[in-house]
């Protein structure tokens, strides 16, 4: 390499930010004026060097089973990461990397259902933790209600936010049937991580009641597991695939970030046959999902992404944009993208990212209230 050529490559092997990253090929850029700084090869160094880095991080026994589920499925766009204070669970989970925190306190047994020691077990690892962190997006995974996932995760998001990321939390709240002690661990633990996310998505186990009042337990946590995946993988390809209309990571970013004190989240993904009232009704049920029951009025910022085999019509993203439109504030600000997807063939697959409603139950650790209840009239 002569010496007015740029070499990219360790700075897009390194692990700082995105920001950083770029702030070091601008000083680059100013040392070296004269070099190659428009050809193909640096253009697609530079590519490399943007691509936002995004990890999944799976905290205690269920976050676990949520990587590891997400990490069979394969997805090329994330790196994994699984951490827990129980040596067994990890060691049958599979993930990228594994963590094993809290070996003094913990010796490898769990955490008993403590959340300080959860929390302590962190703490305990803090620098090895802070140094596998390095990423643009974090993704947090985890059940509420146990020790690790309860306590650790609030650590595992500071020292996340403190290397500048976007922290991203989906977290499942105990079954009612779980026990008051355990929701009330879930609340404590909810409150102690508001202050490091962005966007904070909890999902009470209870709704999926909702859709069937007999399922067995292990079968409602596949489907929790299932459902966080998803959201996942479909926010990772909106960040990292370029569509035909394109969204890219800085609107999701927008969406990410909080909109007043408390952060919250809307998150609906849904399929649809195709068909005109099929579309409106797969569309509305993405704004309003029922796992989440967000309240689409306080959405002040919308992504739709909407994805379909190369017949996918305008009629059709039209439709759809029209019923979100009608669903949220007359105020609030809408970008919709469209992506291909021929394995969809005649079905329509829609996504609803917004920025926005906080859920009761932040809201119930937050005024030191109780968590809402099922109602189970509706079911
Ligand atoms: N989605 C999903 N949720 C689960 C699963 N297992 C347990 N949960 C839920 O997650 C909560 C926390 O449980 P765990 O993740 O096992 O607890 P932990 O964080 O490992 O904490 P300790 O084992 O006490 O150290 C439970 O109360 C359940 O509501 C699972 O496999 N998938
Ligand atoms: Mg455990």
């Amino acid at each position: 390499m002569s010496d007015k050529e740029f070499d990219l490559t360790e700075i897009a092997k390194s692990r700082i930010s995105v920001r950083s990253r770029f702030t070091e090929i601008a000083r680059q850029n100013k040392l070296n004026q004269t070099s190659n700084l428009d050809d193909d090869k640096y253009l697609s160094d530079l590519l490399k060097i943007l691509k936002i880095k995004s990890l999944v991080i799976g905290i205690g026994g269920a976050g676990n089973n949520t990587v590891s589920r997400m990490q069979d499925i394969g997805s090329k766009f994330v790196e994994t990461l699984n951490i827990n204070t129980d040596a067994h669970d990890l060691y049958y989970s599979n993930a990228n990397k594994k963590l094993l925190i809290g070996k003094e306190i913990c010796n490898g047994l769990g955490s008993g259902n403590d959340p300080s020691i959860g929390a302590a077990a962190a703490e305990e690892d803090i620098e090895r933790i802070s140094e596998v962190l390095k990423a643009d997006v974090v993704f947090l995974a985890f059940g509420l209600g146990g020790g690790t996932g309860t306590g650790a995760a609030p650590i595992i998001a500071r020292e996340a936010k403190k290397n500048k990321a976007t922290v991203v939390t989906f977290c499942s709240i105990p079954f009612t049937s779980e026990g008051k002690e355990r929701r009330n661990r879930a609340k404590t633990g909810l409150k102690e991580i508001i202050e490091n996310t962005d966007c904070l998505i909890p999902i009470p186990n209870d709704n999926l009641l909702r859709f069937n009042k007999k399922i067995p337990i292990l079968t409602g946590f596949k489907i929790m597991d299932e459902v966080l995946i998803r959201c996942i993988r479909e926010i990772l390809n909106l960040i990292n695939n370029c569509g035909l209309i394109n969204i890219d990571y800085a609107d999701v970013k927008k969406i990410f970030e909080k909109k007043g004190e408390l952060p919250g989240g809307l998150i609906g993904i849904t399929e649809s046959y195709g068909e005109e009232s099929d579309l409106i009704k797969k569309a509305k049920l993405a704004l309003h999902n029922p796992l989440l029951e967000p309240d689409p009025m306080q959405v002040d910022k919308c992504i739709v992404s909407v994805s379909g085999d190369h017949k996918l019509s305008l009629s059709k993203i039209d439709k759809i944009i029209a019923t979100i439109t009608d669903e949220i504030p007359e105020e609030a600000s809408l970008k919709f993208g469209t992506a291909l997807d021929p394995s969809l063939k005649s079905k329509v697959r829609i996504m609803a990212l917004g920025r926005g409603p906080i859920s009761p139950y932040v809201q119930a650790s937050m005024n030191g209230t109780d968590f809402p209840q099922p109602d189970f009239t509706t079911l």
